[in-house]
């Protein structure tokens, strides 16, 4: 028989997400009357804004037309492609450094490819399981040589370091991932501290991997939604991003991945190059229904619908934090982000989550499955119907009130 990959002995049994559906199915099966309530996944709820919305029905009709038929589109239609560089960048990537992906997580998974088995990998902790699991399943767990050391190295971003990892633990000639706003803690690199992580880089030949998914949820002017933003990025970056939780197309599924031409590898080839051989090779482009919706949504009258929708989802996170917080629950996130870092000091955040979902019927996720550093922290999503939020905020107030410090 032939023998199984030996990386998949590697990776976590159960991956967070399904772990958390499927204790919600068995809740539901013992206590069939509870009406639960999820803040768990970071699914979007609300329906898709009528402009951007006719940009994906055109996009339809358009196939069912001899003169609008379209085929494979590769690495993207070109108009979106252009557009992206303009709405997000000021025109300063060229339509061949822009990537249009079937969504960031995607991406996420397949960019491991550009470096292989062996490569030094080291994540924010708390972190998108995605990064650590993606990394595994390519051998990227492997021993550090020389240090001893071995797996993926977690970073710890808690409280006593503002969430921002100590950048002299970055892995030389490595890679590292980096999200912001971040994903689960809710908190945003200022300028400073991503100028810091780019110099580290250029600095120990680190490769980031930025994944800016929550960018358009940032209101505060001062913070950057892009790492290149910061100057040095394009000889050390690469950005992933998605209309995923900016447009509601979680379910229709687009994204895109910035690959700078100036980003090259220790033997001065090109990653761009690669990228575009690799998605090539094992892509076959993005829904052509998908890119007509992000072309709509990256017109003037799809940006405010960008902002009306991340504003309602904003607006749920006040309601979501405002509630914690009277219950004296110290907490971060949900001003520039869709989610609320909770801390439980103390206590087991997978039993704090049984605890909550047994409590209030509301399903939430525990930090834990985000990393070791988020051991006693619940994630709450802002995505939900207003009603059920305001529900679920009521339910909350069961909980045991902890005295303030
Ligand atoms: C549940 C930091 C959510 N089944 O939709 P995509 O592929 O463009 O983007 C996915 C993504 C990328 N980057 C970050 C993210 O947080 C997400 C989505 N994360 C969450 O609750 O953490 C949805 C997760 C989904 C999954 O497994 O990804």
């Amino acid at each position: 028989m032939i023998s199984r990959n030996p990386c998949l002995a590697n990776i976590k049994a159960g991956y967070l997400f399904p772990e958390i559906a499927k204790r919600r199915r068995e809740f539901a099966a013992a206590h069939p009357e509870a009406k639960i309530i999820s803040l768990g996944v970071g699914n979007t709820t609300e329906p898709i804004l009528p402009h951007i919305n006719r940009g994906l029905v055109e996009g339809a009709r358009q196939l069912g037309t001899v003169t609008g038929y379209s085929g494979y589109s590769d690495e993207g239609l070109l108009s979106l492609r252009e557009r992206i560089s303009q709405v997000f960048y000021r025109g300063r990537f060229k339509a061949d450094e822009i990537f249009i992906s079937d969504g960031a997580k995607c991406d996420i998974g397949r960019l491991q490819l550009l470096f292989g088995a062996g490569t030094k990998v080291a994540v924010q902790d708390p972190s998108y399981p995605v990064y650590v699991d993606g990394s595994v399943l390519i051998g990227a767990a492997g021993t550090w040589a020389g240090t001893g050391y071995q797996g993926i190295r977690y970073l710890p971003c808690t409280a006593e370091n503002r969430y921002f990892p100590d950048l002299s633990l970055l892995p030389p000639n490595g890679l590292f991932y980096f999200c912001s706003p971040n994903n689960p803690t809710g908190t945003t690199a200022t300028r400073e501290q991503l100028s810091a992580l780019v110099n580290a880089a250029l600095q120990k030949g680190t490769v980031i991997v930025f994944d800016a998914a929550y960018s358009e949820y940032i209101r505060d002017p001062a913070l950057p939604k892009s790492i290149f933003e910061i100057p040095g990025a394009t000889s050390c970056a690469l950005e992933v991003n998605s209309f995923s939780k900016s447009a509601g197309f979680t379910g229709v599924r687009l994204g895109w991945t910035v690959v700078p031409q100036e980003l090259v590898y220790a033997g001065g080839e090109k990653v761009n190059a690669d990228w575009s051989r690799i998605c090539g090779t094992i892509f076959n482009g993005a829904s052509n229904i998908a890119q007509a919706g992000g072309l709509a949504a990256l017109e003037t009258e799809g940006l405010k619908e960008i902002q009306e929708l991340t504003d309602f989802y904003l607006g749920n996170a006040r309601l979501i934090r405002a509630t914690l917080q009277n219950l004296g629950i110290s907490c971060v996130g949900g001003d520039n982000a869709p989610y609320i870092w909770a801390q439980f000091p103390g206590r087991d955040s997978w039993d704090v989550f049984a605890e909550i979902l047994e409590t209030c019927q509301v399903v939430s996720t525990p930090g834990a499955g985000f990393g070791p550093a988020g051991q006693s922290f619940i994630r709450f999503s802002a995505f939900g119907h207003r009603p059920e939020v305001e529900e679920a905020c009521e339910r909350l107030g069961r909980l045991a009130k902890i005295p303030m410090r």
